[in-house]
Formats: C-alpha cells, structure tokens, sequence
C-alpha cells in the first residue's frame, strides 16, 4: 500500500522576507491534494506545524536571527516527520524556507543508517554562524545536518550528524559563498552547478547522481528549493538567482528519480506567493511532486 502524508511547515523566521509563510497554503491551493490523489492508495494532509508571530530575536552570542524559535519548530517538525515515517508514510512537507530542512532531516535520519540526500538548490545552504554573510538560518540547514554549526540546531532530534558528507549530491549552485566553497572542498560534497548542468545534461547529471546514491545509501532525501529553477519560471522564492534550472529539466529530473525508486521523502521549500506571479512557483511545484510521485502522460 502506498501512503502520503503531507506535512506544512509555514516557516518564515529562517530569513528576512516575509510571505513565505503563506508557501503551504499556496501549494494546497495550486491543488496538490487532487493531483497527488491518483498516485497513492491513501494522502494524509497532517495540516500545518503553528510556528507564530513572535518578534525577531538575534542571538546575542552567536548573532543567529531566531534561533530559539527555529530550534524549537524544527524540532517538533522533526517529530512530526518520523511519526508519519512509523505510520508507513511517505513525508512530504512543505516550506516555508529552507531552515525547515533541519527538522525534516532530523525526523527522517534516524530511519536510515546511511541516509542520502539531493539538495536541489541554487545555493549550497552551507553557511555557518562564523561564514554567514547574512545571519540567516535558511542559508545554514546543509551544514547543521552535517552537524557543523550552533549546536541548538545540530544536535536537534538528540543525534548529530544526520548526514555524511559523501551521501550528498548539490544540483544547480550558482550562488555560493566564500566559506561554503572551503566547505564543499574540504568535505568533498559532490556538487553539479550550473556549469555542468549545461556541459552534460540533466540526464548525464541525474544517471550520474542516481548511480551514485544507489551505491551508498539506503534512503535518499529530497529536498527541493524552489530557487533551483530559474527565477522566470519559478518567481516566487525570497533569493532568487538567474540562470537557473528550468522546468522542463526539473521535470525530467523528478521523472528520473522516479523511474529508479531512489527518493524516500521529500521537502519543496521557499514558496513565496507575495513574490510571485498568480501562484506560478506553488504549481510548478504541484507538477514536479506529480512527476516525482510517477504521474505519466500515457
Ligand atoms: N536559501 N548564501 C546566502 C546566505 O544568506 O547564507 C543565501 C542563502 C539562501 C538560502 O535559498 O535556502
Ligand atoms: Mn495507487
Ligand atoms: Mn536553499
Ligand atoms: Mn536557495
């Protein structure tokens, strides 16, 4: 039996734009439900995980912006996570931004004992508190889970790391900084910017990644920023950066993974309906899941 539980994360305090709050609502109502429908035996929508309004709060000792509050949603996203996995579910949530990506991973690691992971991102969410050019914790949730930076964040969930370095594929960087790039070097992540999406591929790039993780893992995390994309097609994200991914290669990339049974969850984060163009980023993230999750044409 194939079962979906759907998780809302409606995480906004990871960065600074607000709206991407509003990402699960705006990803039900592009009609994720009705599509996903055909494609499973049964589809728990397990609503939404109450995150607040509370005011901005910076860390005095490591200037980390909410750290408190993301710690503490995460970790009950965490919970949430790896009950749906006990129940036999499939996860799948919704961000919210890219900080969400700490608890999911916390919820779902603990299941694998070599959990990898497709971060499928314009930038390498790297950072830490020391290499962060913005004090944003959506630019650190890769790194945590590596368990590298503030222990409130990596130790989430009571164990760290939730990942080894070699179980993870980067798909469409193109915007990453100083310390991130030290980072990727030193851990030896494997990483596919842009520059090699355009040499190979996507098809070279995903028989490559699959390859890969098949060989070493025994669950593999997807977690989709809608930033991937390009930002013509995929409007409503709160860092956009040109020249990305396109649909059509995204697309192909969730039939792929499909086709080779290799993802067991998944996360699309950084919807942002106030940025976006008639709800265009929340649809083009209801089409990918349905591909992912084997809707076919014919
Ligand atoms: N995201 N590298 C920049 C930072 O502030 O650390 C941007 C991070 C963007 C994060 O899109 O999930
Ligand atoms: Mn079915
Ligand atoms: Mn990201
Ligand atoms: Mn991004």
């Amino acid at each position: 039996m194939r079962k979906l539980s759907i998780i809302g994360m409606p995480m906004d305090l990871g960065q600074m734009r607000r709206g991407v709050d509003m990402g699960p609502s705006a990803i039900r109502y592009a009609g994720v439900n009705e599509r996903l429908k055909p494609l499973f035996d049964e589809i728990h929508d397990l609503g939404d995980i109450p995150i607040g309004r509370e005011e901005v709060v910076v860390d005095k000792e490591s200037n980390l912006r909410n750290l408190d509050l993301v710690a503490e949603k995460n970790a009950n996203l965490a919970d949430k996570v790896d009950e749906a996995i006990q129940s036999g579910a499939f996860p799948l949530v919704f961000g919210g931004d890219h900080s969400i990506a700490i608890g999911t991973l916390a919820g779902v690691s603990k299941h694998y004992n070599n959990l990898g992971v497709i971060w499928y991102d314009a930038h390498g969410d790297l950072n830490t508190a020391e290499t962060s050019p913005s004090g944003n914790i959506h630019g650190m949730p890769l790194a945590v889970s590596m368990g590298i930076g503030h222990p409130a964040l990596t130790e989430i969930g009571g164990y760290a790391p939730k990942v080894k370095p070699e179980n993870i594929v980067i798909i469409g960087a193109r915007s990453l900084d100083d310390g991130e790039k030290i980072l990727i070097k030193e851990k030896g992540i494997k990483v596919y910017t842009m520059h090699e999406i355009d040499r190979m591929g996507m098809t070279k790039v995903m028989e490559e990644t699959i390859a890969y993780l098949k060989d070493r893992t025994d669950g593999v995390h997807l977690s989709l920023d809608l930033d991937g994309l390009d930002p013509v097609e995929a409007p409503g994200v709160g860092t956009p950066v040109i020249g990305g991914i396109s649909f059509r290669e995204s697309n192909l990339a969730m039939e792929m993974l499909e086709e080779a049974k290799l993802i067991t969850s998944a996360e699309f984060v950084e919807v942002n309906p106030i940025l976006d163009d008639k709800n265009k980023t929340a649809s083009v993230a209801v089409a990918l899941m349905a591909s992912l999750f084997g809707e076919k044409l014919l």
